[in-house]
């Protein structure tokens, strides 16, 4: 049968699905760089760069193992600029039985690439994405029979069906999740490794003009560019994170400091989503260093956790809650994202440190996403369409798939509580205890009230009376309703008169 295979940006693994029963009389394989995938939201430089050379030295690997590869440069004058354009480019020179393609990780393709069955009369075999460890009928099946949806529980399935840190039935170590001994407050004098520096190679020198010539009013810097671009080099991210990062990951997992965006995190999320590296491999990688006595437990479990649990849990929730999910407002606010989103220009020094780090690498890791970008979004009532697309702009791993259901469901509670029991919502002293940004700020984290008190933590108790309706009802706040109910009136109306003018002056 002669079959048209299309690898999408995200899907840069040999082992792809659609690529299963490869016939080299019969196939071609299509790759594309289109105009559509870059803009649907302007992408950070950072991350077009990074995707069309893994794009190209993919396709450059698979045509030397002999695949038959059709690859539409972007600057291609007849390219199309759309998947559909490009299939349907092919498909009007070539003859094809069928066009075969893995799952989309994103609705939106999706729905585009099946609405072309009817339109081209013929078929289109969507092969389940055999890279997650929980296929979406899987998790749908576990959600079904639940009538609340926690990761923790979802985890522990995961961790008995791949035998991962068990002992027979039991976990190892006797409990199954350590994240109490794994939120250590920055200290001084920490050892942190620098992070893997890949080399420009021409592909990537070449991406590189393009995205700088084509993109110039995207977000982001392009250089200094040092991400992996190959399977190779992804492995050597990896290793590299094993032998000198995980010791000390669960130790500083929660942890900030100004001038330090990687700490002792992975970095391995860009390359996980779009292929070059696998869940299984990774998390095998880690439990191997800990039979092995090179890393702890509390730091093996939690990296573990996080890709096991975490990453399988919200993709499973994505597909299960799309389309609808993409518009939840639990709260129904709609301020507009404020401009320093994109400038850096704020006083707040928490927020300058992570903007400023995310424009230049693409890259935050989890806790200034959720304790600082995100903690702001959801106390500022910022709309979560807004929110959302900052979020899947700005960082290089971003894909609708993971975003959405990380923005919309972790850090704004847009879904009412569906993917998380509370919103993450915190004060200042938080962000005081779990980093070093207060000591350079202009606000004074130990303020509550008045014009230099820091904005968290007047903002934090408006929030809650904000949402009192919504949100009293839940038993994990009610002893914080409680306390704002204690304050004397003239601290409740001190808070209520900060928050507005705060929020007055951010429109
Ligand atoms: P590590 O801290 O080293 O963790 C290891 C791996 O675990 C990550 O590479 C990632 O694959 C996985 N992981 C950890 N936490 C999560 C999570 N909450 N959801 C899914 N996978 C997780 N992750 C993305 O991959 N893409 C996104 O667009 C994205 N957006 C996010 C937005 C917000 C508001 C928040 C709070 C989190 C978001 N995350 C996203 C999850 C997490 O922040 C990143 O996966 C992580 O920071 C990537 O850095 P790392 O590889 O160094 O991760
Ligand atoms: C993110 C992205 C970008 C910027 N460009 C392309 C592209 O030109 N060609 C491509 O195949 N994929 C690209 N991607 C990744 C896709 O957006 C991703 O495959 C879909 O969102 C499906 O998950
Ligand atoms: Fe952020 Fe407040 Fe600390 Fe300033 S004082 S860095 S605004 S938490």
């Amino acid at each position: 049968m002669n079959t048209l295979r299309l690898i999408l940006g995200d899907q840069l693994s040999e082992s792809i699905s659609s690529l299963k029963e490869y016939n080299s009389d019969t196939d071609i394989i299509l790759m594309c760089e289109v105009w559509d995938e870059t803009t649907y939201v302007k992408h950070h430089k950072k991350k077009i760069a990074f995707l069309f050379s893994a794009m190209r030295h993919f396709a450059q690997m698979l045509k030397k193992k002999g695949y038959k590869v059709k690859y539409t440069k972007f600057n291609d004058t007849d390219n199309t600029g759309s998947f559909n354009g490009e299939l349907k480019r092919i498909l009007s020179k070539h003859s094809f039985d069928r066009v075969v393609v893995t799952h989309p990780g994103e609705y939106r393709v999706l729905k585009d690439i099946l609405s072309l069955e009817g339109e081209l009369n013929i078929p289109i075999e969507i092969r389940e994405d055999k890279r997650f460890l929980c296929s979406i009928d899987e998790f749908a099946s576990w959600a079904s029979e639940r009538k609340q949806l926690r990761m923790e529980y979802f985890y522990r399935e995961m961790r008995k069906k791949y035998d991962i840190l068990m002992k027979s039935d039991t976990p190892i170590g006797g409990q199954w999740n350590y994240d109490k001994e794994n939120r250590k407050p920055p200290k001084n004098g920490l050892n942190i490794p620098p992070p893997y520096t890949g080399k420009v190679d021409e592909i990537t020198q070449e991406v590189i003009s393009l995205v700088s010539d084509h993109f110039e009013n995207h977000f982001g810097d392009i250089k200094p560019f040092y991400f992996a671009v190959t399977r190779n080099d992804a492995l050597d991210v990896l290793g590299q994170f094993i032998e000198k990062r995980l010791p000390h990951f669960g130790d500083y997992q929660d942890a900030m400091i100004q001038g330090e965006p990687w700490m002792y995190h992975s970095h391995i999320s860009f390359y996980l989503n779009c292929g070059l590296l696998l869940p299984l491999e990774c998390i095998q990688a880690a439990e191997k260093a800990y039979e092995q006595g090179e890393a702890p437990l509390n730091a093996v479990e939690g990296f573990i956790r996080q890709i096991i649990g975490w990453r399988e849990y919200v993709r499973g929730i994505y597909w299960l809650k799309m389309p609808d999910y993409a518009n939840e407002n639990f709260f129904e606010v709609q301020r507009k994202l404020p401009d320093f989103y994109w400038t850096a220009n704020t006083d707040m020094n928490c927020l300058r440190q992570c903007i400023i780090e995310t424009k230049q690498n693409s890259y935050a890791h989890h806790i200034q996403r959720l304790m600082v970008l995100g903690n702001f979004a959801l106390l500022a009532g910022i709309d979560p369409q807004e929110v959302n697309k900052w979020f899947l702009i700005v960082y290089s791993d971003a894909y609708e798939w993971v975003e959405l259901p990380n923005v919309s469901g972790m850090i704004l509670f847009a879904d009412g509580g569906y993917l998380a029991s509370k919103p993450y919502a915190a004060s200042g002293s938080y962000i005081n205890k779990m980093s070093d940004y207060c000591k350079n700020c202009k606000y004074k984290v130990t303020k509550k009230n008045g014009p230099d008190a820091c904005p968290f933590n007047y903002l934090y108790w408006d929030f809650l009376d904000r949402n009192r309706l919504k949100l009293a009802g839940n038993h994990r706040l009610g002893m914080m309703y409680k306390t704002f109910e204690r304050m004397d009136k003239e601290k409740q109306k001190a808070i209520y008169d900060d928050s507005k003018r705060f929020l007055s002056s951010i429109e």
